[in-house]
């Protein structure tokens, strides 16, 4: 970390400027050598500084320099800035210049990866860097903000603070052991105080789903039988002819995708192979793909005929959804009733007549219903959202759940001290209070380079 490092921060391409950045102990030194203009290392930090860059005599680019003393940067190293003018040639003669002064090329990521190692910002500011720059819509960009201005650091903190508490009442009694009964202290006192962690641990995991859907969005399959309006529900909804529609059975073949926003929300739209046994090999291969398109949803759009009776093929569609987010529709309404739509539940029928364009606003608001979007649309976004850091509360929730079942069968108090201890520390490496090298090189390796 002792090495100063340079990237080019700004998009690899013609631009009417480009962004090289430095940082390190020798930064200020490096960019000096190569500047023409006024002493950089006598300059004022944060200050803005006009001059050429220059290979021995000759001017390379006209620039502005902004140096930034250490530790207000963003590495809290000394940092150098270069304005060059855009374009690949100069840019990369003046990176060229850099590496040849003294400078290492930075890795992927690293100017974020020294500001979490210095302590400027925790693991999650650091993740939530990366899915600033990914931010496609306003949501998103909300989301990343919470994460990197440190509210959502807040809700691991304030675990880990409760867990301290719990931990310190132990040792209470672990160490005055004449001033308390132990029945008391587990009973009366951490029961209720596990239990609160519990269920603070439980409402995080649960609202990092509105997370996951402001990051990822919805991914919603349609799927059903051939024939009942599948490809028409698509375009319906997409307001575009995306998907070849006709009365022949076994028209879709392959997937066909297109994406809407409902509340702010995207919701990825997966147009299906109809579902039948067939001896067609490209058909085949299609069902093969709607079959994974339902494990893969978010939500599934199951599609039926409401001209044609129930048949076993549904039932067996239908019991391999149930498990997941659905909504049944019925389409053709404007044809004669044939489906016995008692084998549902009515909560999550929907009747359609895609061909009239009926019923597609109620279906909207079921989807907004079903994933309480309104609510999403309207909060302020503090949720966790990265698989990694789930990964570790759910875990932890699950130690908590043993801890309890522990106190049940009235294991020794000094060893639950031990348990809770464990689960503080793996709660901390949701910030980055605990890490291995092995889950920065990971974890850095996805950003940008001069990130
Ligand atoms: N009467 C009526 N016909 C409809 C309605 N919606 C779609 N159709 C017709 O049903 C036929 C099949 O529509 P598609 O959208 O191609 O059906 P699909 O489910 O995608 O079919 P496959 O791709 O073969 O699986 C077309 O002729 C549509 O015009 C509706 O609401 N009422
Ligand atoms: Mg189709």
């Amino acid at each position: 970390m002792n090495d100063t490092i340079c990237a080019i921060s700004t998009s690899q391409g013609v631009g009417a400027i480009a962004i090289i950045r430095v940082s390190g102990q020798e930064s200020i030194n490096i960019v000096n050598s190569i500047f023409k203009g006024k002493d950089l290392t006598k300059v004022k930090s944060h200050s803005i500084n006009y001059g050429y860059i220059v290979d021995k005599d000759k001017e390379i680019d006209e620039v502005l320099v902004s140096v930034m003393k250490s530790p207000k940067t963003f590495t809290t190293e000394d940092t150098v800035e270069i304005n060059t003018h855009g374009g690949i040639a100069p840019t990369n003669k003046v990176l060229e210049l850099l590496l040849t002064n003294g400078c290492r090329l930075a890795e992927p990521g690293e100017f974020t990866k020294r500001a979490f190692l210095n302590g400027r910002i925790d693991l999650l500011e650091a993740e939530a860097v990366m899915d600033k720059i990914n931010a496609q819509t306003e949501k998103q960009n909300q989301l990343a903000n919470n994460q990197l201005n440190g509210k959502v650091s807040k809700l691991i903190d304030e675990l880990r603070n409760d867990m301290i508490q719990i931990i310190s009442n132990i040792n209470v009694n672990i160490d005055f052991p004449e001033y308390d009964d132990v029945d008391i202290i587990t009973n009366e006192i951490l029961v209720p105080k596990i239990n609160n962690l519990k269920e603070k641990i439980k409402k995080i995991i649960e609202e990092s789903k509105n997370g996951e859907i402001i990051k990822n969005g919805i991914v919603t399959a349609i799927i059903g039988e051939p024939n009942v309006g599948k490809s028409s529900l698509l375009n319906t909804l997409l307001n575009e002819e995306k998907a070849i529609v006709t009365d022949i059975a076994g028209t879709t073949r392959d997937i066909v995708e297109g994406q809407i926003s409902i509340n702010g929300i995207p919701l990825n739209i997966i147009d299906t192979a109809g579902i039948r046994k067939t001896d067609n090999i490209i058909e085949s291969i299609g069902v093969e793909k709607s079959k994974d398109m339902i494990k893969k949803a978010d939500l599934v759009l199951l599609v039926l005929n409401n001209n044609e009776a129930l048949t076993e093929e549904i039932k067996k569609l239908y019991s391999s959804i149930k498990e997941k987010n659905f909504i049944i529709i019925v389409n053709k309404i404007d044809l004669e009733n044939k489906i016995d739509l008692n084998y549902f539940p009515s909560d999550k029928i929907i009747k359609m007549s895609i061909k009239n364009k009926q019923g597609v606003d109620k279906l909207k608001d079921k989807i907004i219903e079903l994933f309480n979007l309104s609510k999403i649309e309207t909060e302020d976004p503090t949720y966790l959202s990265n698989t990694r850091s789930i990964a570790i509360l759910k875990n932890c929730l699950k130690s908590i759940e043993d801890i309890e079942k522990s106190i049940k069968n009235n294991i020794p108090i000094d060893m639950l001290e031990i348990d809770i201890k464990n689960i503080w520390e793996e709660l901390g490496k949701i910030n980055g209070k605990y890490y291995d090298e092995e889950l920065l090189d990971e974890m850095f390796s996805r950003f940008c380079l001069g990130k």
